[in-house]
């Protein structure tokens, strides 16, 4: 049934994205207009369990009623000042997540990608003046397979010719390492110049690949040793999502630069932060960077909820639980179609199974395709590997039930 005046048709809605929208994406044939928690409903009223969160954006689940009256909230009394004035949310939110998270400060943007954008220049800035490395000759490591963002500044680190190929000249300065090999880091960090190691602690876009235990405590250590900066992409892994507030958590590692993203604002609008120390943190200027939305009120607000949701409703705890049941109820599955499913990984809440073909094969997408009929959403990432991520206030009666959905796609799929 289509709410009248308040929707349109699923068909009238993708062929006007055909007809009006950029092509840059390739989404399954589905539609949504109502998201609340672990649901969502396409205009016809189909109900679907999410098992992707919006990559995970919305830990908290879809239209978290909290969130929500925070929005409702702030954007009655002020939305946007611009920091060319204070306001009077900004500080209380600076205080807030920089007391939560350990910081001496941080640095308020909008898009994942601009926390990673600021989170480099930082590094350089700090390179130049307090390492003393040589203007312009600044380097910063990264790692084969890494996601950080669409930029010119990220796609030029990425080793993904989908990601990179098509718009180069690519940015100077960087090196890469293959991820998960210490040896390769050290090797690297004897070079004086390296100001920053920047790292995801699980590659999500990669397709969920986790690092062997003890990687990240001793690539920081490595970096330590060597005066080069630890940064930390946790705009995917951080939050709850793996089962710790963030994922460096799992190893004691506290990143010299921390970037936040996605959940951070609860899936209700882009909000992203970088945290780090005073001596990193003032190389910045006023006037050296910022953005025209950076520190908004309403983001600020929106963020306070979003975070205190995590911690009130004890996602982290949660995700830690359920990401083991989940992965238990899968290496079932996988037992008994070895010839389709070659495993599962993750932690806490992020997984994804890798399928037994080959990146172009389309069997992951029609796995996809099937799952989303019997009402559960995921997509394929690489080609041969399904992420599954549901919100975190998803309950164990919810994830058997999507397991069961999971299993009885599997268990009849005919490549
Ligand atoms: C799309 C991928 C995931 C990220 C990490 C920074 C960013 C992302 C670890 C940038 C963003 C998003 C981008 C989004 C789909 C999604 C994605 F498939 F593209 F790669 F999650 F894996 N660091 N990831 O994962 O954050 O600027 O997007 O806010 O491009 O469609 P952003």
């Amino acid at each position: 049934m289509i709410q009248e005046g308040l929707t349109i048709h699923s068909q009238e809605a993708i062929n006007l994205e055909d007809r009006y929208g950029a092509h840059n994406y390739h989404p399954l044939p589905v539609v949504l207009s109502k998201g609340e928690g672990v649901f969502l409903w396409s205009p016809e009223g189909k109900k679907y369990y999410d098992f992707l969160s919006a990559y995970s954006a919305v830990n908290q689940g879809h239209c978290h009623p909290k969130i929500l009256q925070a929005l409702y909230d702030q954007a009655a009394q002020l939305t946007l000042t611009s920091r060319a004035f204070h306001n009077d949310v900004l500080g209380q939110y600076e205080k807030y997540i920089t007391e939560l998270l350990g910081y001496d400060k941080v640095l308020p943007m909008n898009t994942g990608v601009e926390g990673g954008e600021t989170a480099l220049k930082l590094c350089r800035k700090w390179a130049y003046t307090v390492k003393g490395v040589p203007e312009n000759q600044a380097k910063i490591i990264f790692v084969e397979g890494n996601f950080w963002g669409r930029t010119l500044a990220a796609i030029s680190s990425s080793t993904d010719p989908g990601s990179y190929k098509g718009f180069g000249p690519y940015m100077p300065g960087y090196e890469l390492i293959p991820y998960n090999n210490l040896e390769a880091l050290e090797k690297a960090l004897e070079d004086p110049n390296v100001a920053g190691f920047m790292v995801e602690p699980i590659q999500g876009e990669a397709g969920v690949v986790v690092p062997d235990e003890g990687y990240l405590k001793k690539a920081y250590e490595l970096c330590k040793a060597k005066n080069v900066l630890f940064i930390a992409d946790e705009v995917q892994t951080g939050l709850a999502r793996t089962g710790k507030m963030l994922c460096c958590d799992h190893e004691g590692v506290k990143p010299d630069i921390l970037i936040l993203g996605k959940a951070l604002s609860g899936g209700v609008l882009p909000v992203s932060a970088v945290l780090c120390d005073d001596e990193i943190m003032l190389t910045i200027k006023p006037g050296e960077h910022g953005s025209t939305y950076g520190g908004n009120p309403l983001a600020c607000r929106v963020a306070m909820a979003a975070l205190q949701v995590l911690i009130d409703e004890n996602l982290a705890e949660k995700a830690q639980k359920l990401g083991v049941i989940f992965r238990e109820r899968m290496n079932k599955i996988i037992e008994q179609r070895p010839d389709l499913i070659i495993k599962v990984r993750g932690k806490g809440l992020l997984n994804a199974i890798v399928i037994n073909d080959s990146e172009e094969s389309p069997t992951a997408w029609n796995i996809c395709l099937n799952l989303a009929e019997k009402g559960l959403l995921a997509k394929p990432t690489h080609g041969n590997i399904i992420r599954f991520a549901p919100p975190l206030v998803i309950n164990e009666i919810q994830l058997n039930d999507c397991c069961n959905i999971i299993e009885e796609v599997i268990l009849e799929f005919q490549k």
